[in-house]
């Protein structure tokens, strides 16, 4: 089958750098305080996100779960507009009003970012079955975890997209937990794979720590779908090295395990590949990871003096057509001793 077009490798190093510098950033900001809510983090991930949009086109559409700070990015929305997402600031992609778990950049075709696990498998459904019904040959790219396949959307959207043949390729990043919970103690089948059978959908397992295995699987599963529209599933085996959240120091797991995903560690594995083949120097990937932790520190800067969404803006992109138009209740100040004020008053 002929593969789909593929990006520059080199590129694609430096574009995972760009997420772990990222998202190291973002662990240290939250730790002093300057990130608000839940925050998780996608490193040990990387290469399932950028050998997937690897092979596919800028117009294809990708969504995803609340791990969603590297999708973005893989899509192409700026660092800069990332970090102040994550400060909840104006200029964040969802304009602030988001946060962590809500990435949204529609330029870019990425629908999110969706908090509740499994929701957003059925949106994937809508996106695909839009590009078909208008004679598009786009993909749509649906991420989600382990813990996503027991839900009861999970098995509606999958059942529906097998039904209408819809061009969608469900990516199950399989990091082995779901907050705490493993995958064997959540999940009564001895591989997330056989989900897919079960509808009818093909199905591969791709090594997720290695990004050229994900991107030729992909290559191949795309170039069948935009070929003659059909669902897929690939089930990514990964391994993600911090918690499940900011707050989780992941005492479910042996330190022994972690030292087993860390030395397949995905940035150092395509590095590898790539010095051993003559396409990548020393100084070359040190100059690209010099630019990747600037680039990531800069966007700390840009979203610490970027302003906060006023607050009339509050309600604003939350229901449709300014179903509320402004938030008249609440009060202009709400620090504490203004709203002892107003109650005394
Ligand atoms: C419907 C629903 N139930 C429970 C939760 C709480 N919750 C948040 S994250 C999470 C685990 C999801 O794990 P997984 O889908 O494997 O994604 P990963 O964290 O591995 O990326 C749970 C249960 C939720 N957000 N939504």
């Amino acid at each position: 089958m002929p593969a789909a077009e593929q990006r520059d490798e080199v590129e694609m190093l430096w574009l995972m750098l760009l997420i772990r510098r990222f998202e190291e950033r973002a662990s240290q900001q939250y730790q002093a305080q300057k990130i608000g809510g839940f925050c998780h983090l996608y490193i040990g991930q990387e290469a399932v996100v950028t050998g997937a949009v690897a092979t596919t086109r800028f117009d294809d559409y990708v969504i995803t779960a609340y791990r969603d700070h590297a999708h973005a990015l893989a899509r192409g929305t700026s660092a800069n507009a990332c970090m102040a997402e994550l400060f909840g600031k104006d200029t964040g992609c969802s304009r602030g009003l988001g946060g962590s778990m809500h990435f949204f950049d529609k330029e870019h075709h990425m629908y999110g970012g969706h908090a509740i696990v499994g929701a957003h498998v059925p949106l994937a459904c809508g996106l695909a079955f839009a590009c078909k019904y208008r004679n598009e040959d786009r993909v749509t790219l649906c991420f989600f975890g382990d813990g996503a396949i027991n839900q009861g959307a999970f098995h509606e959207a999958l059942n529906l997209a097998a039904l209408f043949k819809l061009p969608v390729i469900f990516i199950c990043e399989n990091n082995l937990f779901a907050m705490g919970t493993s995958v064997e103690r959540s999940t009564s089948l001895k591989q997330i794979i056989d989900r897919a059978e079960g509808y009818d959908i093909p199905g591969c397992v791709v090594d997720g720590m290695n990004f050229r295995h994900v991107r030729d699987t992909l290559s191949e599963v795309v170039a069948s779908i935009r070929k003659d529209p059909h669902p897929a599933f690939v089930e990514a085996r990964t391994y993600r090295y911090r918690g499940h959240s900011m707050s989780d120091p992941a005492s479910y797991r042996t330190k022994e395990q972690l030292e087993k995903y860390r030395l397949d560690d995905p940035i150092t594995r395509l590095r590898a590949q790539l010095t051993r083949e003559g396409k990548l120097t020393n100084e070359k990937f040190d100059e690209l990871d010099k630019e990747a932790k600037r680039i990531a520190l800069e966007a700390v800067k840009f979203a610490e003096e970027s302003e906060e969404p006023p607050l009339e803006k509050l309600y604003d992109y939350t229901y449709a057509n300014g179903a509320v138009k402004a938030a008249p209740s609440l009060p202009k100040n709400n620090s504490a001793a203004e709203k002892k004020a107003a109650a005394a008053s």
